[in-house]
C-alpha cells in the first residue's frame, strides 16, 4: 500500500519531574537504567526455556517470543517505521501482544495504547493526537473486522499510519515484509533509549470531550512493575490467567503482564471474559492467579458451574478498578479458597494494594496502601486543607511513578495538578490509622460502569450533536451488576406535532458515532428541565440523587 508518512516530529509538551525529585527517585534505587527496549531479550537470557506465553494450544518459551519480537522490530524498520515514532497498539488477549509490543519497544518506537472495544472515533483521535506512524489490529476479534476499523480511520486522517495486521503479521513472521532480519536491528541501537524519555503513551478513563494520554517513563513505570511484582509475589512459578483487556493499566502492570515476564512466569491469555471460560483454563494450564473488575469477580462467585472445576492452584485473585463491596470481598476466601488482593490503581500512577498476609478485615475493608514508601498521599477538603486522619476528602498524590501531566494538554494539566505538582485523582477517600485507602466516591465528572470509565463530557458532546436534543446531562446511577451505570437526562427539542425522539434512537445514534459500545449510554430520560445549583450550573448531585430515590422506588 502506498502511504505518505506523517511529518516526523518527537513529543511535545511532556510535562517532567522536577530535577530534585528525580536525583532523590535515583538515588533511593526507584528509577534505574533499565529500559523497555532490554527488557524482554534479558529475560530471554535469563530464562529461555520457561514457558512465557500461553494461547489456547499455542505454547511460547521466552526465548521464542524475543525471537518473535525482534523479527518484528526489523520488520517495521523495514516499514519504515522509526525509533521516536508513536504506534497505536489495538490488540485483544492474544500471544501476539506480546511480541508485536516489545517489537515497538526494540526499536525504540513508543506504543500508543488502545483498547479492542475502541472505534473509529478514539482510535482517528489517539492516532492524529500522538501523530502515530504505525497501527496495529487483529483482522477479526469477537466478530467485529479490525482490518475495515483501520480502513476507516486511515482514510479520515491526513497522515495515515502504517497498518499492520495480525492475522497477516502472524505470516509476516513466517515469510513476508513485516518480519525482518534481527541483524538490521543494529542499526537502531544508537541512539539508545534514555530511562527517563517517555515509553509509551497510556490511556485515561477521562473526564473531558476526548480522552487525554498519559506519558509514562520507562524508569517510573518499570519501579512499578518490579514493586509490584514484589508486593504480589511473584515469580518463575505463577501462572497468569490474563481476563481483562491486556492494554489496560491493571493486567498490564499491578504486576499484570509485564510484573510477571520481569520474574521469569508465565502469562495465559482468556479468548473472552466468560467465568466458564476461566475455569476451564485454570483448571487446564494449574492458574495461580488472576486480575478482574468486580462484576467480572461477582460473576466467578455467582458461576452456577464452578463446583465442577478443579480451582486449587489459584492462589491470589486480585480485585480492582472500581469498589469491591465489602460483602463480595469476603466472599472470595470463603468460597474460592484463595486470597483476595484489593487494588485501587490509576494509569497515571499511584497503585494501592492490600498485602498478601494483611489481616482479613484488611483485605475486605479497604483498598489497601501505595506500593512505595516514597508515594505522598493527601486527602483534603474542598478548600484544599488536609482533613483530620480518617475523614473523607480529595484524594491527591505525587511520586516515583505518577506523572506530573498529561501528553500536550497545558490548560487541563493546570486543573488535573496542583501547584506542588500533586494529581488530582478525583476519588474521594479516607485514609485509616494505619495508611490504609478507603474509596468513598467521586468528585470528577466520570462513570464507573464496572471498572470501565465513562467521561460525562465525552458522551454528553455526543448527544448534543443530535438534531432533536437541546441540553444534555450524562450522570451516573447505580446498577447491582456493574456497580454504576450511565444515564443521560435529556431536553428534547420537540416537532411540530410534539414528537420528541425515542431513547432507542438516541442510543443507536451515540453508537453510530463511532464510539466504544460501552460509552452509549444504559438509560435515557427525557425532562423539561435540570435542577440547578445555586450558582446556575446543572446540578448533577440532583440528578443522581433522583435516579437513586426512583431505584428505591
Ligand atoms: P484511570 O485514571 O482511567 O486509570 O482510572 C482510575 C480510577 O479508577 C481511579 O481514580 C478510581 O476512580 C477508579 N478505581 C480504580 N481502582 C479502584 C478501586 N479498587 N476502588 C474504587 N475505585 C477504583
Ligand atoms: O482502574 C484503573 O485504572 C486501575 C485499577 C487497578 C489501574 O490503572 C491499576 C490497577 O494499575
Amino acid at each position: 500500500m502506498m502511504r505518505m508518512s506523517p511529518p516526523r516530529s518527537p513529543l511535545k509538551n511532556v510535562p517532567r519531574v522536577p530535577e530534585e525529585f528525580a536525583t532523590r527517585y535515583r538515588a533511593a534505587g526507584y528509577w534505574t537504567d533499565e529500559t523497555f527496549r532490554t527488557f524482554l531479550s534479558t529475560r530471554a537470557a535469563r530464562y529461555p526455556d520457561h514457558q512465557a506465553v500461553v494461547d489456547g494450544d499455542r505454547r511460547f518459551s521466552y526465548r521464542e517470543v524475543a525471537d518473535r519480537a525482534d523479527r518484528f522490530a526489523a520488520g517495521l524498520l523495514g516499514q519504515g517505521i522509526r525509533p521516536g515514532d508513536r504506534v497505536v497498539v489495538q490488540l485483544p488477549n492474544i500471544a501476539e501482544y506480546v511480541w508485536m509490543l516489545f517489537g515497538v519497544f526494540r526499536i525504540g518506537a513508543i506504543p500508543v495504547f488502545s483498547l479492542p472495544a475502541h472505534r473509529h472515533r478514539e482510535i482517528t483521535h489517539f492516532v492524529e493526537k500522538s501523530g502515530a506512524a504505525g497501527y496495529l489490529v487483529p483482522e477479526t476479534f469477537g466478530g467485529f473486522d479490525y482490518r475495515g476499523l483501520a480502513r476507516e480511520v486511515t482514510r479520515s486522517v491526513d497522515h495515515p499510519p502504517l497498518v499492520v495486521v495480525v492475522g497477516e503479521a502472524a505470516e509476516f513472521v513466517a515469510h513476508t515484509s513485516v518480519d525482518g532480519d534481527p541483524d538490521e536491528l543494529a542499526a537502531v541501537e544508537s541512539p539508545r533509549a534514555a530511562p527517563e524519555d517517555v515509553a509509551f503513551l497510556q490511556l485515561s478513563g477521562g473526564t473531558t470531550g476526548v480522552s487525554k494520554l498519559i506519558p509514562r517513563t520507562h524508569a517510573d513505570y518499570l519501579y512499578s512493575v518490579r514493586a509490584s511484582a514484589e508486593i504480589c509475589g511473584v515469580g518463575r512459578s505463577t501462572r497468569m490467567l490474563v481476563v481483562l483487556p491486556a492494554a489496560h493499566n491493571f493486567p498490564m502492570s499491578s504486576p499484570g503482564v509485564l510484573g510477571v515476564l520481569h520474574t521469569g512466569g508465565t502469562i495465559v491469555m482468556a479468548p473472552d471474559p466468560l467465568a466458564s471460560t476461566a475455569f476451564e483454563l485454570i483448571e487446564r494450564e494449574r492458574i495461580t492467579m488472576a486480575s478482574l473488575v468486580p462484576p467480572l469477580a461477582i460473576g466467578w462467585l455467582n458461576a452456577p458451574n464452578r463446583e465442577r472445576h478443579d480451582l486449587s492452584s489459584l492462589e491470589v485473585l486480585q480485585v480492582g478498578g472500581a469498589k469491591f463491596s465489602a460483602e463480595a470481598a469476603r466472599r472470595v476466601r470463603e468460597e474460592l479458597g484463595c486470597t483476595l488482593q484489593q487494588v485501587f490503581g490509576m494509569a497515571e500512577g499511584l497503585v494501592n494494594y492490600t498485602r498478601l498476609d494483611d489481616a482479613e478485615s484488611t483485605i475486605v475493608s479497604t483498598q489497601g496502601r501505595p506500593i512505595s514508601e516514597a508515594d505522598e498521599v493527601l486527602v483534603v477538603d474542598d478548600d484544599g486543607q488536609p482533613v483530620p486522619v480518617g475523614s473523607a476528602g480529595h484524594l491527591l498524590t505525587r511520586g516515583p511513578y505518577t506523572i506530573r501531566g498529561y501528553y500536550d494538554a497545558p490548560e487541563h494539566n493546570s486543573a488535573s495538578f496542583d501547584a506542588n505538582g500533586f494529581y488530582r485523582t478525583g476519588d474521594i477517600v479516607r485514609v485509616t490509622e494505619d495508611g490504609y485507602i478507603v474509596v468513598e466516591g467521586r468528585a470528577k465528572d466520570q462513570i464507573n460502569r464496572g471498572g470501565e470509565k465513562v467521561a460525562a463530557e465525552e458522551v454528553e458532546n455526543h448527544l448534543l450533536a443530535h438534531h432533536a436534543v437541546v441540553d444534555v446531562a450524562v450522570v451516573s446511577q447505580p446498577d447491582e451488576y456493574l456497580g454504576e451505570r450511565t444515564c443521560a437526562f435529556v431536553i428534547p427539542r420537540r416537532t411540530d406535532d410534539g414528537e420528541i425522539p425515542t431513547a432507542v434512537e438516541l442510543k443507536r445514534f451515540v453508537r453510530g458515532r463511532g464510539v466504544a459500545a460501552y460509552k452509549v449510554p444504559d438509560a435515557v430520560v427525557f425532562v423539561d428541565e435540570f435542577p440547578v445549583t445555586g450558582v446556575g450550573k446543572i446540578s448533577k448531585t440532583q440528578l443522581r440523587k433522583a435516579l437513586e430515590d426512583e431505584l428505591r422506588r
